[in-house]
């Protein structure tokens, strides 16, 4: 077995599906080997943007790893942004970058793709990435491979391996298979039992999901520990999806003031606020009519769990829902049920123009009908509409909201899954990544896209009414559906959206564009109280 061979094989154990990737004569020995050795497929996009997002989606959807292969210098610094991202929203994307062999870097001749030094980029993925490797040495190599992987994956977050281009065929043995690291039984006792009492002594409990869950296949059990405790389970922004298909359900997604206000007071009045896997941005939080008593809260992210004023260090989430699960019998169901968040349905076929709740109308109707889709969503509008679709599946760069992640986003996932997605997009995100369109022919990807084209940074003009640099030109985005191998359709009006969604799903094998024509101005209640919720905790702009 070769280095390359190893690290392929590592990352096949641990549940990688597939690398997405982008070759040059860097990574040439590397992407050789693998598609040779089949080990496992490789998918190519067209920029390395796209290929750190489909990765980033691909490792989401299935809870695992995901890989993301890149030459060196101009491939790897290409990707930084999506590998950013990844680190921000708690996603294990492991990046392989190929770099100048050992020889090479000796002669002194600079190297092209070459930055200020030949380490630059290494010490770039130093600060992005949560451990880093340098396959330079074959009988390091698989204990290297086996640290960095396990790391990205205990701390989900990711992870960088370089491997230059004369080590890629060097024989070595492999790498071993990953080892859990033991929990402290009494301090995961003490911990269970401490957030168990501050449970059973809250009158208004209320429990929290936030992206950790998913990250570490957590949503069946946090489902039964919720039933069991009889605590109303709300999402965060972020965590919007979480416990879709479970058979308790979130009762909705806590969006602060532009919320629904039930849902906000709910949360903001919980005297034992459970925040589990939460991520503690301003995204999620920073929207909240009253501040939250994040010292009366409890508090499990990133391995620590806080309560009030201390900390349990190297508490594992998946361990401490075990040890509450272990210590709580259900209970008989007392507390008085909380209504969910009722989402728009019945969309009127009519000539109107097309507003984004007519979008997520006329979604929550085609579910209703023909089953849940997943959906990828991109920044913008959108990801406000998105709130307002029945509960599904949901990837979204809801917290470092990097624009260009949906189409990208949406092809990874149907790549990892086999599903069909429904991908939401504003115009100005797909000006930048919807070309990746074109290589659904070569998979035979056919998602569903839906781009809200009000010819327009809407968001930012919210924010900014009187800027003239928020105007977009108008693109005929579904006329260039066909020349890259899918449909597209161009609507109007609401009786054109409803056709045109009831035509794309029974259209499969290609993916089906549609284009939703809708007037600058017009935005979502949901993004307008949201964005007024954030401008009012920001110094005032000047
Ligand atoms: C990579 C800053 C946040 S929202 C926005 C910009 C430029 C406008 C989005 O326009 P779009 O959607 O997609 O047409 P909509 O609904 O507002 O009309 N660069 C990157 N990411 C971000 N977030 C920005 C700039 C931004
Ligand atoms: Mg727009």
């Amino acid at each position: 077995m070769n280095i390359s061979e190893a690290l392929l094989h590592a990352l096949k154990d641990r549940g990688v599906g597939q690398v997405f990737g982008i070759p040059g004569d860097f990574a040439l020995p590397f992407f050789a080997v693998l598609e040779k050795s089949a080990i496992l497929p490789l998918y190519t996009l067209s920029h390395e943007p796209a290929v750190g997002f489909a990765a980033d989606a691909a490792a989401r959807v299935n809870c695992t790893l995901g890989a993301a292969a890149v030459t060196y210098g101009a491939g790897a610094f290409n990707i930084v942004n999506a590998v950013t991202a990844a680190y921000a929203e708690k996603c294990p994307l492991v990046v392989i970058s190929g770099a100048p062999g050992a020889d090479e870097s000796a002669r002194g001749l600079l190297l092209h793709h070459q930055g200020k030094a030949l380490d630059s980029q290494y010490k770039v993925f130093t600060n992005i990435t949560c451990a880093q490797a340098r396959l330079d040495d074959a009988d390091t190599a698989p204990t290297e491979i086996g640290r960095v992987l396990d790391t990205a994956r205990q701390h989900s977050l990711p992870a960088y391996i370089e491997l230059p281009r004369d080590m890629a065929n060097v024989s070595c043995q492999p790498v071993s298979s990953s080892r859990a690291t033991p929990v402290d039984t009494d301090a995961l006792a003490a911990c269970a039992e401490e957030v168990l009492a501050r449970l059973s002594d809250a009158s208004s409990p209320v429990l929290m999901a936030g992206v950790e869950l998913r990250r570490y296949r957590l949503e069946d059990k946090v489902a039964e520990l919720a039933r069991r405790l009889d605590v109303p389970v709300v999402t965060s922004f972020m965590g919007r999806g979480l416990l879709a298909h479970s058979d308790l359900p979130a009762l909705g997604t806590y969006l602060g003031v532009a919320g629904e206000p039930g849902l906000t007071q709910l949360v903001e009045n919980s005297d034992g606020l459970l925040l589990l896997g939460v991520i503690p941005s301003d995204t999620n939080f920073g929207v909240s009519a009253r501040q939250i008593n994040m010292g009366r809260a409890i508090h499990a992210f990133n391995r620590q769990v806080k309560l009030g004023y201390h900390v349990y260090h190297e508490m594992p989430l998946a361990d401490l829902i075990d040890g509450m699960l272990a210590r709580v019998e259900a209970r008989s169901h007392s507390r008085a049920p909380t209504n969910g968040v009722l989402y728009p349905r019945g969309l009127t076929a009519d000539d109107n123009k097309i507003t984004p709740t007519d979008i997520a109308r006329a979604i929550n109707d085609l579910m209703g009908a023909h089953g849940l889709m997943p959906i990828a969503s991109d920044v913008g509008d959108c990801l406000f509409t998105a709130m307002e679709i029945a509960q599904t599946d949901l990837i979204a760069p809801g917290y470092y909201a990097g624009m260009g992640y949906g189409v990208p986003a949406g092809m990874g996932l149907q790549i990892a899954t086999g599903n069909r997605p429904l991908i939401l997009v504003g115009d100005g995100a797909f000006q930048m990544t919807g070309w990746e369109l074109g290589n659904c022919q070569r998979y035979r990807l056919d998602p569903i896209v839906i781009v809200f084209n009000n010819a327009s940074w809407e968001m930012l003009r919210v924010l900014r009414p009187e800027c003239k640099f928020n105007d977009l030109d108008e693109w005929h985005f579904a006329d260039m559906a066909v020349p890259l191998g899918g449909t597209g359709v161009r609507v109007a009006t609401r009786k054109q959206l409803q056709q045109a969604l009831d035509r794309a799903t029974h259209e499969g094998g290609k993916f089906f564009l549609i284009e939703a024509m809708i007037e600058r101005g017009e935005i979502s209640d949901i993004l307008r109280r949201y964005l007024k919720g954030l401008s009012r905790k920001r110094p005032s702009k000047g």
